[in-house]
């Protein structure tokens, strides 16, 4: 007998992971994904999809045979114009990454981010008081998860007080925008140009507060870390990156919280768990759902042979729910190890602002901890749909104060 090794053939589906029904609920698709092979070829969008932890996490790892600088969206920059001029982070790699990325990573980093906590713990206090003054019922997305990132972290950039609104609507464009070019995205076009120029106008050196992020991408620019025609775009990626993905992060933990009571019950006990809790519902919810990749070379994976040139889709939300990984991956259990989830991407490209959302989530679950005994859902939930974003619109919640 000859050994079956040419008779391989690498699974394709059919299916459109950006269509109503996957936004709605991606589950039963990447259950599909995961199932049909470690590779499956998408033949809607002519690229190949990993559904797998393993996969997943070995593509993010290898920067140079999987690149980003092509895109990390559908759209291939080598064949097509960006919709914006590329971001010196998440669409570059190294060396140019580099430099951008180095700043990024010291000033965001965890001990030089401390300082923000006691000023963020009393806006926790404060919004929280609002809130309640107003009753025990609200709505979990806009009046909490919306209201304390923006309450933060503008400030914390150091961007002027007015137009801060064009925030969540450009994230939520250049989100829709790594996807194809659906009616989400069709749907975003008429504002581009509007949006765009209302973000370009917070990256300038002279609109930005003295004591804030973008003022200290600017010092970094005058000591020639990077370029002064660097300093816009690296503060341009704060904005794009850092608030659509920390609202639906905390969207995403009081939803797990709202639907899992025992595991509120845990957390109020040991309120030292709260990054925990948020790390276990970026692997639950995965914010962030998809990006892509493009090969530098042929190469193989699981036994298929991927030609160089080729969008690859990584599935992270599956990735974080991948059996062979994960055990009970779909229980939002806080007695897990959540480290090692893909929910925050790995490698050289791993958010670099994630210490900046888990200071903003541990901030206002500790808050919520010390007044409020049980969370509950009153009414109709709804998904907010996005080509990359596992979001909520609306979380209706009902509170017991303690
Ligand atoms: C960026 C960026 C980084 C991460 C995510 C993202 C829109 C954007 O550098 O602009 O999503």
């Amino acid at each position: 007998m000859t050994s079956p090794v040419s008779t391989f053939e690498t699974p394709v589906s059919s299916a459109d992971p950006f269509s109503y029904d996957v936004l709605e609920d991606p589950l039963p698709f990447q259950a599909e994904l995961r199932a049909a092979g470690p590779v499956v070829y998408l033949e809607k969008y002519d690229v190949y999809g990993m559904g797998r932890y393993e996969e997943v996490h070995a593509a993010l790892t290898d920067w140079q045979t999987f690149q980003s600088a092509a895109g990390v969206g559908l759209s291939n920059f080598r064949k097509e114009k960006p919709w914006r001029p590329p971001s010196l982070l998440l669409e570059a790699d190294p060396p140019h990454h580099d430099a951008p990325r180095a700043v990024l990573t010291k000033i965001l980093g965890p001990r030089e981010i401390r300082r923000l906590g006691e000023s963020w713990a009393a806006d926790a206090e404060d919004l929280l008081d609002q809130l309640l003054a107003n009753g025990t019922e609200f709505d979990a997305v806009t009046d909490l998860a919306a209201a304390f990132p923006l309450r933060v972290f503008p400030d914390a950039v150091g961007i002027p007080k007015s137009g801060r609104q064009n925030l969540l609507p450009y994230g939520d464009h250049a989100f829709n925008a790594f996807g194809p070019a659906n009616e989400l995205v069709a749907k975003g076009a008429p504002r581009v140009a509007e949006l765009s120029a209302a973000i370009a106008s917070h990256c300038a050196r002279d609109v930005l507060t003295p004591d804030g992020f973008g003022a200290q991408i600017y010092a970094a620019a005058d000591r020639r870390d990077i370029t002064e025609a660097q300093a816009p775009l690296i503060v341009r990626s704060l904005l794009t990156a850092g608030v659509d993905t920390t609202v639906n992060g905390l969207a995403a933990v009081i939803y797990a919280f709202a639907t899992n009571p025992t595991q509120w019950d845990r957390l109020r006990e040991n309120p030292g768990l709260a990054r925990t809790a948020f790390d276990e519902a970026v692997r639950f919810e995965s914010p962030v759902q998809t990006f892509f990749r493009t090969t530098t070379r042929d190469i193989e994976v699981g036994g298929t042979l991927i030609r160089e040139g080729q969008k690859i889709l990584m599935f992270l939300g599956s990735a974080n729910r991948d059996p062979r990984r994960w055990e009970n991956p779909d229980e939002f259990d806080l007695s897990r190890e959540p480290s090692g989830h893909v929910g925050f991407g790995f490698g050289i490209h791993q958010c670099v602002g994630q210490h900046i959302a888990r200071l903003e989530a541990s901030t206002i679950l500790t808050a919520l901890a010390k007044r409020i005994a049980a969370i509950e859902i009153s009414g109709p939930t709804r998904r907010h749909h996005n080509n990359t974003l596992r979001a909520w619109e609306s979380l209706p919640v009902r509170v017991r104060r303690a």
